[in-house]
């Protein structure tokens, strides 16, 4: 039988990987379509808003990522136990969302004076900021992102930071043993593990 999922997205990590961390996780099967950044033009306009990710089901294209990521993650049961538990989850995945928008504005900025001073700026101040806290975090939950122990936030934020890191070149838990702790948590769960190795190898 064909996948129910159809995820589209570009060849590359970025906002696919944590739908497709999930999708690993939950052994959930799906259509894994990719295409190019030249490919994208004659895309952009059969998407909802123009804009990728999005998840075909049942003849409806679903979009917004964390939208999306949180339906499944509320099917496996990593939103927490109440609306309090699941609020404390999208605050840490929230937070990690105003990282990546941080480093997604420097990595495509076209203007190359512009972008070197963005990378400054994230070099010496973002990033350092964001990893001490996010690393703190992760020391306060008992080796999770949230409430003490496995949920959507460990998966998605790994997902991302993983990807971000790539993206900076360079690494974000060289001195933050925390931040290590959990990256090497989530991607040593078995399904996750699996398809990280299985998976198709890009830059982020
Ligand atoms: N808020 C949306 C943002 C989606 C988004 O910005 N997607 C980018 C790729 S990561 C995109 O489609 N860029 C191509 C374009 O805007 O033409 C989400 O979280 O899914």
């Amino acid at each position: 039988m064909a996948p129910k999922y159809t995820l589209k997205y570009f060849h590359i990590r970025g906002l696919g990987e944590p739908l497709r961390f999930l999708f690993a996780y939950g052994g959930i099967d799906y259509e894994d379509v990719r295409f190019t950044f030249e490919e994208w033009p004659a895309l952009k306009s059969s998407m909802p808003y123009g804009k990728v990710p999005v998840i075909e089901t049942d003849g409806e294209d679903l979009h917004q990522t964390l939208a999306m990521a949180r339906y499944f993650a509320r099917q496996l049961k990593l939103t927490g136990d109440d609306d309090w538990e699941a609020m404390l989850c999208d605050i840490s995945i929230d937070t990690v969302t105003d990282l990546r928008l941080q480093i997604v504005a420097y990595n495509f900025e076209a203007d190359e004076d512009a972008k070197e001073k963005k990378k400054e700026v994230l070099v010496n101040e973002t990033i350092p900021f964001y990893l001490e806290k996010l690393d703190d975090d992760v020391k306060k939950n008992n080796g999770h992102f949230v409430l003490g122990k496995l949920t959507w936030a460990d998966l998605v934020n790994v997902a991302i930071l993983d990807m971000l890191q790539d993206m900076m070149q360079m690494s974000f838990t060289e001195n933050h043993t925390n931040l290590k702790g959990i990256m090497d948590k989530v991607m040593a769960i078995p399904q996750i593990k699996e398809w990280v190795e299985k998976r198709p190898k890009t830059s982020f």
